[in-house]
């Protein structure tokens, strides 16, 4: 058995960011079409006027102010309400490949690497452009990489699955390095039609070496301690979309073929799980909570965040102990805790412990317990 080390991470953020202001703008300028469409309709009680969305309201319930997106004017177009992804040929890299490759280019810069050291692709992601061929053996492609590659999607923990996956692969033996990257254009599912989720989500895509601790030799290593998972089938958070649509018509254009959720059951029913589960793999590890110094978090929801932390702590966390990124990226599912950690490791003292955790969709719950080389 060897020892896995995550010896480099890669963020790729995308060119366009969206305010709360911009976004609420827009849907409110259809509610605002809409109700004057169907006026007459909703004088005579037949159908419910839309309500107005809220910058304010967003800000508040969620600590999200913006999101970058891979297509900003789709989005804000009142008559639109979707990212424009033009279609490109089989023989351009698809945009999920693109949006890997940078931020794996930057992982495997960090930890000092050449595509030639890795042995093997993990794509972690929620939403898969397509079934086949896999996007990970375009990315290995893409990259020179020789070995395996392959898709797997546990929603919003993707990337600690994919982490566990790629650990498990390293400590047998089976791959000298594995990398693990989670491109996510979650705009392309969201439903910017709907007031009550039309501000969670964000695009972007991370990457995590995971590596031979004797091989490993980038600055700033992050020891596997350990990985725990947690899967629990919930119908919270769902998106129907899939192959099989096209042998229901009455399904097609319907609103559960994009992501929906019970916001307020998530919340409720995920923020303890995932502070017992922690709690758990950190008494398995004989690591007092107390010696943790960070918690990458998945980051959904800001009190979700601190609700958890306090479970875990007995007390608020320390903005440092805890970083936010959410208030700029949203909710980048899969891409968020690992964009936590790729922005907030790089200043912790040798020795130093920090958790990796990651939920959602499932649900699942993921948890990496890791230890500054
Ligand atoms: N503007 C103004 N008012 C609003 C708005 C709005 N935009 N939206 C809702 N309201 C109103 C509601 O109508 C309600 O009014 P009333 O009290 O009169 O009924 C009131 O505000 C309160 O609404 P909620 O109860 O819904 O508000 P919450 O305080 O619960 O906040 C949240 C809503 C922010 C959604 C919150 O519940 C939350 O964050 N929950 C956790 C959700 C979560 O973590 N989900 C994880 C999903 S991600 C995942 O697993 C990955 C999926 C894969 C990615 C797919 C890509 C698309």
């Amino acid at each position: 058995m060897h020892n896995a080390v995550i010896s480099g991470t890669g963020l790729y953020t995308p060119p366009h960011s969206i305010s709360n202001d911009e976004l609420v703008a827009a849907f409110n300028a259809y509610v605002g079409q809409y109700n004057a469409e169907h006026a007459a309709a909703i004088e005579a009680g037949q159908m419910q006027a839309l309500a107005e969305s809220s910058a304010a309201f967003i800000e508040k319930a969620s600590g999200i102010q913006s999101r970058y997106v891979m297509d900003k004017t789709g989005i804000l177009d009142p008559a639109r309400m979707k990212p424009r992804l033009p279609e490109r040929s089989n023989d351009e890299p698809s945009i999920l490949c693109e949006m890997a490759v940078n931020a794996a280019r930057q992982a495997l810069q960090r930890a000092g690497r050449e595509p030639g050291d890795v042995d093997a692709v993990i794509v972690a992601c929620s939403n898969l452009q397509r079934p086949y061929p896999a996007i990970a053996i375009e990315v290995q492609q893409a990259l020179g990489i020789q070995g395996f590659a392959f898709d797997m999607n546990v929603a919003c923990s993707s990337a600690t699955f994919g982490i566990q996956a790629a650990a498990n692969a390293v400590q047998l033996g089976q791959a000298r390095a594995v990398l693990v990257v989670s491109p996510e254009i979650c705009t392309g599912h969201l439903n910017f039609r709907d007031r009550d989720s039309h501000f969670i989500f964000g695009d972007a895509a991370t990457a995590v070496l995971v590596e031979r601790d004797s091989l490993a030799h980038g600055e700033h290593r992050l020891e596997i301690l350990g990985t725990k998972l947690l899967t629990q089938f919930s119908n919270n958070i769902r998106n129907n979309f899939g192959f099989l649509n096209r042998a229901a018509e009455e399904g097609e254009g319907q609103p559960d073929k994009l992501f929906v959720q019970e916001g307020r059951k998530v919340f409720r029913e995920v923020c303890p799980m995932v502070a017992d589960l922690i709690a758990q793999h950190l008494a398995e590890l004989q690591v007092p909570v107390e010696q943790v110094q960070r918690f990458w978090l998945h980051q959904a929801n800001l009190s979700m965040n601190q609700l958890i932390a306090k479970k875990l702590l007995g007390r608020d966390a320390e903005p440092q102990e805890a970083p936010v990124i959410l208030d700029r990226y949203a909710n980048t599912s899969s891409a968020g805790s690992v964009i936590a950690l790729h922005l907030n490791h790089e200043d912790l003292p040798a020795g130093a412990l920090g958790v990796l955790s990651s939920f959602g969709a499932g649900y699942s719950i993921g948890c990496v317990v890791l230890r500054k080389a």
